[in-house]
């Protein structure tokens, strides 16, 4: 089994690449080669020389179509450990919103701290460049502020699993050095089951208990090199981003994590048709054939119990990185940051996967261990149910690290938040999503209330869901009457966004 890997990088001295085991040699300084089963042991471990008044790093953690469905965010059937115990030392945000319901648009969006509408980045193939050539990324501020730089694997957008092993849609100044990986995932698709055959393995419903171990998976290799960058650049500031390709399908995870989850346990919700009835078409555009992308009951099952054997697999490599950290004495200066580029319906409302604006994919979760502002504060382990955006992530890091972010980013800093989870927050959640050349819905989350609008002014469909009493939007309240005071203002705040959109 050869496992293997592409590193590019100005600074890079030397690579070295062995079948079976997963080598890289880095420069500056210069990293033992190393692979997971001959990594340092607690005994050898190197003691923390940490400055105290060194600025932080950052580890940012970033996953594939990873929705709510976690034991820190309330769902007991599914077995995170390691980011339940990342949680118990963080903020959770439990309304934390993507500004795309899509990789490449909701990433973009993220690591430029622009609004879609900004940077016009509508689609999977547009380059953010195109249109804002000039924009400081989020790696990129730290990159001017002499930290080390770099990524493995997914941070921008990736065809996957068709790009694994490549650059994707990458951003060349954002990164010092950058590591892409392709695992055993990757070379053996043709033992993957895709239920939904006319679909590539990236749009499908498919899975794979896989032989063999965590290291030998894509995602293992992205923990392993970036458990590599931290031993090799922990005595300067470094900003190490992991990106996991997992749980995005094909869901491919080591057998193990099937056992975890008996297909016995596994049902799925009930589908109500009417539930439909008062919902405009276009909201449920992305979803055909419905429901569940055509398979049958026990096909869904199966697809829902191999997102969570993933979802498990790429905790465990969570796992791998924070006991990175505590080994190596870098926990108490690193900044945690866990996203998701958004959710994901996994059979609720008889829909799968992404591209809509409903709660359950424009959510995504969000969690964020800031060393020396949550240790010792009420915020600790403590979830904050304020409305968030994924485009504050950037001014908030920019912030923790004292750096100046650029003027015109779209969000701002949850320091407050983090610094108390109940502080008093006004600003709402937008996402948006474009169904066909130029027809956009328009989403806002308040903390209460969602009210999306589809089409200019509407004209296709409105809809408004009250989360207090309704999780699942199951009752559009949007037409009825006692509600109309309630839409005005929801109708007012969102078209200070939408009505923005610059023409095509
Ligand atoms: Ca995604």
């Amino acid at each position: 089994m050869v496992v293997r890997s592409c590193v590019s990088s100005r600074r890079i001295l030397s690579f070295a690449a062995f079948a079976s085991v997963y080598v890289l040699a880095f420069s500056a300084p210069l990293a033992p080669a190393q692979d997971a089963e001959h990594a340092p042991s607690e005994q050898n471990a190197v003691p923390s020389d940490v400055s105290a008044d060194r600025p932080p790093n950052v580890l940012f953690i970033s996953t594939d179509d990873l929705n709510h469905d976690l034991g820190c965010f309330g769902n007991p059937d599914v077995h995170t450990p390691h980011l339940d115990r990342l949680a118990r030392q963080a903020v959770v945000f439990e309304r934390a919103y993507c500004q795309y319901p899509q990789c490449s648009q909701s990433r973009s969006s993220m690591l430029t701290g622009l609004r879609p509408d900004t940077i016009r980045v509508y689609d999977l193939s547009t380059h953010f460049r195109e249109h804002v050539p000039d924009v400081i990324t989020l790696p990129q501020l730290f990159r001017q502020h002499d930290y080390f730089v770099a990524r493995a694997g997914k941070i921008y957008h990736y065809g996957n699993p068709g790009d694994i092993g490549t650059n994707g849609l990458d951003d060349p100044p954002s990164w010092d050095l950058v590591v892409n990986p392709s695992g055993r995932d990757k070379a053996e698709e043709h033992l993957i089951t895709n239920a939904t055959a006319r679909r590539g393995l990236g749009s499908s419903i498919s899975w794979l208990a896989a032989e063999g171990t965590d290291e030998e998976q894509t995602d293992g290799l992205v923990t392993t090199s970036i458990i590599s960058l931290m031993e090799a650049n922990r005595d300067r500031p470094f900003f190490l981003a992991a990106g996991f390709f997992r749980p995005h399908s094909p869901y491919v995870a080591p057998k193990k994590y099937f056992d975890l989850y008996p297909l016995d346990t596994i049902s799925m919700p009930e589908v109500a048709r009417d539930d439909f009835a008062d919902v405009p078409p276009i909201a449920l555009a992305s979803t055909k054939p419905w429901p569940w992308f055509g398979v049958t009951r026990d096909e869904a099952r199966r697809g829902k119990q191999a997102y969570y054997a993933t979802v498990s697999f790429v905790d465990a490599q969570v796992g791998r990185l924070l006991d990175s950290l505590d080994r190596l004495g870098l926990a108490e200066n690193t900044i945690v940051v866990l996203w998701s580029d958004h959710g994901y319906f996994l059979g609720e409302k008889g829909l799968w996967k992404k591209q809509s604006n409903f709660e359950r994919v424009a959510r995504a979760p969000l969690i964020i261990r800031a060393p020396g502002m949550t240790d010792g504060s009420k915020a600790v382990g403590d979830n904050c149910s304020r409305p968030v955006e994924f485009v504050d992530i950037y001014p908030t890091l920019a912030d923790l690290c004292g750096l100046t972010p650029p003027n015109d980013l779209a969000g701002t800093s949850l320091r407050p938040l983090l610094a108390d989870p109940d502080s008093d927050w006004d600003r709402p959640a937008f996402t948006q999503v474009r169904r066909g050349r130029n027809v956009f819905g328009y989403s806002l989350r308040t903390q209460r209330w969602r009210y999306t609008e589809w089409g200019p002014q509407g004209s296709e469909g409105v809809e408004l869901y009250d989360h207090e009493t309704d999780p699942g939007e199951a009752t559009n309240l949007a037409a009825s009457p006692e509600y109309a005071d309630q839409v005005a203002a929801l109708r007012t705040t969102l078209r200070e966004l939408s009505d923005r959109r610059p023409e095509p």
